[in-house]
């Protein structure tokens, strides 16, 4: 049976309680939708829209990552605005769409960087720039707001494989997070053929 490990975290800027980046993971052992959204600034206003896209994206279903980004622009226009990045995956690669400073990157035998558009959702928004990717077993999806730093190299990422998903992103969040800003990361690995 094939599946998806995955793991997330978001961490609020430290002096907040609340944090203004959410991830949204929706799905089953084939398909599996990765939403990372940072709301713009920070503290309980980012939070509490934080809050109320959280809500829209696990009620609705899987979604080309281009058209839920476009159909996220329209639903929250003229609020304070996010950036956003989603990733869909399936057996044979991703999907993945991205609006603003936000980072998706696929570590591993696939490795490259998925360049975002520029943009902000709910206030400028260009057409989201969707691409997809191959993505099998070994490979390891990473997605960040840019509350962590993005300078880190495939080298950081060497010796990943030993690690579960729990660890990589534990791992990136205390290397990697700004005490500037809100923090949060989310990584995929497919899971062996058992
Ligand atoms: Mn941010």
């Amino acid at each position: 049976m094939r599946g998806f490990e995955y793991a997330w975290r978001v961490r609020p800027m430290p002096g907040e309680k609340v944090a203004g980046d959410v991830c949204c993971i929706t799905g089953c052992e084939v398909r599996l939708q990765v939403t990372l959204v940072d709301v713009l600034g920070h503290g309980r206003e980012a939070a509490e829209l934080a809050g109320q896209v959280l809500d829209w994206l696990k009620a609705r279903p899987l979604t080309e990552p281009a058209c839920l980004l476009r159909e996220m622009h329209r639903q929250f226009r003229g609020s304070r605005g996010m950036v956003a990045a989603s990733a869909l995956l399936d057996e044979e690669g991703l999907t993945c769409g991205a609006v603003g400073n936000i980072f998706v990157r696929i570590a591993g035998r696939h490795a490259r960087q998925h360049v975002s558009r520029d943009g902000v959702i709910g206030y400028i928004v260009a057409e989201p720039r969707q691409a997809r990717h191959p993505f099998t077993e070994g490979d390891l999806l990473i997605m960040h707001s840019d509350g962590l730093s993005s300078h880190f190299g495939d080298e950081a990422l060497a010796g990943m494989d030993e690690r579960s998903c729990e660890e990589v992103v534990d791992l990136l969040m205390r290397q990697y997070a700004k005490e500037t800003d809100d923090a949060s990361c989310a990584v995929v690995r497919r899971q062996a053929c058992i």
